[in-house]
């Protein structure tokens, strides 16, 4: 557990002054509007029933107690959360996914203060793209989100295509031992490997979860991977399901699901045909390991609504600048393993350990003294990822606060997806391009926590 000294705390509000909590706002739709009543979303420990017996403690979680609210809000309006911590520990939320102002992007030092215990900070944006993401705290993130902090966030679009059902599935594991409390959050050798895997899984903070849907309607699946650790092989028995968006943006053209690979911090919107009998079931597969193992199923209701996936309208697309090749600088982005340089001591939390490294530059931890950025980029200008994963490890890489779009792969045939996470896999090479449009401090790092804690991270700026 970090301490707060009194020291921390003056050097963290020293620090608050120069960046500044604005709360005007300048969206990327140009308006200034006023910003509306916040959502309050208090942070604090609990407990919940995750399996049978006595309940774990030292849940954490926003709000009352149980699975973090599913937050929705309109694409271009201004939303408003303001996070009270009531855990004994600082955090802050990022909104993963969302291109908004670098203010408002939750990275202790990079981007604000520390949110201490008792302190509240208000987090003020207006989401240009609509789609599936999620948020979460950039602050001892092993623990805080490995002890629940992972919720779903939803953009609407008015023009979306109306489906007769929606179910949200935010699939994360846990580390419990068979007295359903927590046990050591990761193993040293796991860490530099694949990452420590949970012991229970579950989906909305269920295991196997059945949910209604009409019988021969359209549902929108929308499937977040919350989990710090795990990458999914997804698949769909007993209904056709389409790919309608990946990573909050429209596929460039639907396909069926068929054993899809999705990593941590990723997302997924399926278009699910419910079979036309009632009572018949279709259910979400993860076929990644050695035996298959249901995620969630959908039970058929009511008289058929004889639905055609081909009735589907399209989902608007998300105004993603689209990068200039011609023009477009490279910037390499090679992931290795490393034994160099221990990580040094945060109140954000260290593991202790440092096994990665992001063009051989182990990231030192959370520090009011970063290593230099991976490279100064020119606002508005197009630029490249030359990404290079020479680990024999799939590494799933997050971006903050701009969208990419997978232009070629050495592995495989790829389409121009528009995502903000690439699941890069042992020596796959990909070009991952970019405008750099929005001005600030931006942190990438691999989603799999236990890899961005020990070395897998950087960060760019954009001036
Ligand atoms: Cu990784």
């Amino acid at each position: 557990m970090p301490l707060i000294t009194r020291r921390n705390l003056i050097k963290a509000s020293a620090v608050a002054g120069a960046y500044g909590a604005g709360m005007a706002i300048a969206g990327r739709f140009g308006l200034a509007e006023a910003a509306p009543e916040p959502r309050i979303l208090a942070a604090r420990k609990t407990e919940a029933q995750i399996i049978e017996g006595p309940p774990t403690r030292d849940i954490m979680t926003w709000g009352d107690g149980g699975l973090p609210p599913i937050l929705r809000m309109p694409r271009g309006k201004p939303y408003a959360a303001r996070l009270s911590n009531n855990l004994d520990e600082p955090t802050t939320i990022h909104w993963h996914g969302l291109r908004i102002d670098n203010k408002m992007d939750g990275v202790p030092f990079i981007t604000q203060p520390y949110v201490y215990t008792g302190d509240n900070f208000d987090y003020v944006f207006t989401p240009p793209d609509a789609g599936t993401f999620w948020y979460h705290p950039h602050c001892n993130t092993l623990t805080q989100m490995g002890h629940g902090m992972t919720g779903v966030l939803v953009v609407e679009d008015p023009s979306d295509p109306v489906f007769d059902a929606e179910v949200v599935l935010n699939l994360r594991d846990w580390r419990l031992g068979s007295d359903g409390q927590f046990i050591a959050p990761f193993r040293p050798r796991d860490a530099a490997k694949a990452g420590t895997y949970g012991t229970i899984r579950t989906a909305n903070w269920q295991q196997e979860p059945k949910y209604d849907a009409p019988a021969g309607g359209l549902i929108r699946l929308r499937i977040v991977v919350t989990d710090v650790t795990r990458i999914f092989s997804l698949k769909m028995e007993g209904a056709d399901a389409t790919v309608i968006a990946i990573d909050g943006n429209p596929v460039p053209k639907r396909f069926p699901l068929d054993l899809l690979q999705i990593g941590p911090g990723q997302r997924l919107d399926l278009a699910v045909r419910m079979p036309d009998g009632e009572g018949a079931v279709a259910t979400l597969e993860d076929i990644r390991g050695t035996t298959p193992k249901v995620i969630a199923s959908l039970r058929a209701t009511g008289q058929s609504l004889k639905r055609d996936i081909g009735d589907l309208g399209a989902l608007a697309e998300n105004p993603v600048p689209k990068a200039d090749l011609s023009s477009a600088e490279a910037i390499p982005l090679v992931l290795s393993a490393t034994a160099e340089n221990a990580a040094v001591e945060s109140i954000c939390g260290t593991l202790g350990y440092s096994f990665w490294a992001i063009n051989k530059v182990p990231w030192p931890g959370d520090t009011s003294d970063p290593t230099a950025p991976l490279a100064e980029l020119k606002l508005g200008k197009s630029y490249v990822f030359n990404l290079e994963n020479v680990t024999p490890h799939a590494h799933p890489i997050h971006l903050h606060g701009m969208s990419f779009t997978v232009i070629s792969s050495s592995t495989r045939e790829v389409v121009p997806l528009v995502s903000d996470t690439y699941l890069v896999q042992p020596d796959e090479k990909v070009q991952l391009a970019f405008v750099a449009d929005n001005p600030g401090d931006w942190v990438l790092h691999c989603h799999i926590i236990e890899h961005q804690k020990t070395g897998m991270t950087s960060y760019v700026r954009v001036v």
